[in-house]
């Protein structure tokens, strides 16, 4: 009998410590961030997340963990800005461009030959007007940090060498779902379809489209020259990834957390800029081995920015005239 009480106490000691043990447990849980990409584990913005998370654990000594998702495995794009929205996805670091659904000023990066360097994008988007755009974004439940590169955005397709504006013309291409590249591209006579990024290698095996634009880099890790023939350096924008916060999870994070994230932000910025820059000629000459590629001359290019200059008029309204002003004046004080 005695036994029986001595095992009873035993077992609810035993519980008791298993619930004080648990309770510790929570208490030094980790802040979890979770982000996904459409592009796959050999990108360089596959490496940039990799990076980062690196970073970001060793300085908040496994405080806050990052767990990373390529290939649109978490979803597209949209579905991870609303992930975020929602609160079920800590961190958005895709194109900006489609995040205009929430913010107008977002459209600003879409204008075609806005930026033609580097250092005016990384001046610009480094900057007051950078964080104004980002800002836009909070009442739509995103806390905006930085932006990483995803680069210049070239022509391919599978059907003739494009060397003037002339030879757009009827072209079926992809374009991201946001409205300003299918003005640009319809404005150059090409008949713009807006679909999500995991789609596009098979729309363009299926030959539903007959082409794409995305940065050098983009269409050799994504093999789209497996199924494009040509290439044309149109560099028609520079398309920069927004790096986005949930607003619920960022307003939860306490703040040494939060300085540890921004500043795991900007090393990853400098690592993800320099890696894709450095890389970039011997990427396009790997394509070449595989691709038709045309290089046109910044006087061809003219013809291409002259066409779609009326973009500027079309969203300025919308983006906000003083922005497209301001933007615009910062650049060419720049050159
Ligand atoms: C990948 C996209 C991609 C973008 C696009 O998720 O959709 O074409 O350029 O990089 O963000």
């Amino acid at each position: 009998m005695k036994k029986t009480i001595l095992a009873a106490i035993l077992a609810v000691c035993g519980i008791a410590m298993l619930f004080a043990n648990g309770n510790q447990e929570s208490a030094k849980k980790p802040y979890i961030i979770k982000t996904g990409i459409g592009l796959n584990d050999q990108s360089v913005q596959f490496k940039t997340l990799e990076f980062m998370k690196k970073t970001l654990e060793q300085s908040t000594d496994g405080a806050v963990v990052m767990q990373l998702y390529h290939s649109s495995t978490l979803g597209d794009d949209m579905a991870v800005l609303e992930g975020l929205q929602l609160g079920t996805i800590e961190m958005f670091c895709g194109t900006i461009g489609p995040a205009a659904q929430f913010s107008s000023k977002v459209k600003l990066f879409d204008l075609p030959f806005l930026f033609t360097s580097y250092a005016q994008a990384d001046a610009l988007l480094d900057g007051p007007i950078g964080q104004e755009v980002l800002d836009s974004l909070e009442p739509a439940g995103m806390i905006g940090i930085g932006y990483w590169e995803n680069g210049f955005r070239q022509l391919t397709n599978s059907s003739r060498p494009v060397k003037t504006p002339k030879d757009m013309i009827g072209l079926k291409l992809r374009t991201m779902p946001t409205p300003v590249p299918l003005s640009t591209f319809r404005l150059l006579g090409a008949n713009p379809t807006p679909m999500n990024f995991g789609e596009v290698f098979t729309a363009l095996q299926q030959k539903v489209v007959d082409g794409q634009e995305n940065p050098w880099e983009t269409i050799l890790s994504n093999k789209f020259y497996e199924v494009q023939k040509y290439a044309t350096n149109t560099g028609h924008v520079y398309s920069p990834f927004g790096v986005l916060f949930s607003k619920k999870f960022w307003d939860k994070l306490p703040d040494e957390y939060k300085q540890a994230v921004k500043e795991a932000v900007y090393a990853a910025r400098d690592f993800n800029r320099k890696t894709a820059r450095e890389a970039e000629q011997r990427t396009l000459n790997e394509l070449k081995k595989y691709m038709e590629v045309t290089i046109l001359s910044p006087e061809e290019l003219k013809a291409f920015q002259k066409i779609t200059r009326p973009v500027y008029d079309e969203f300025a309204p919308e983006i906000g005239p003083d922005l497209v002003k301001r933007a615009v004046k910062f650049l060419n004080e720049m050159q």
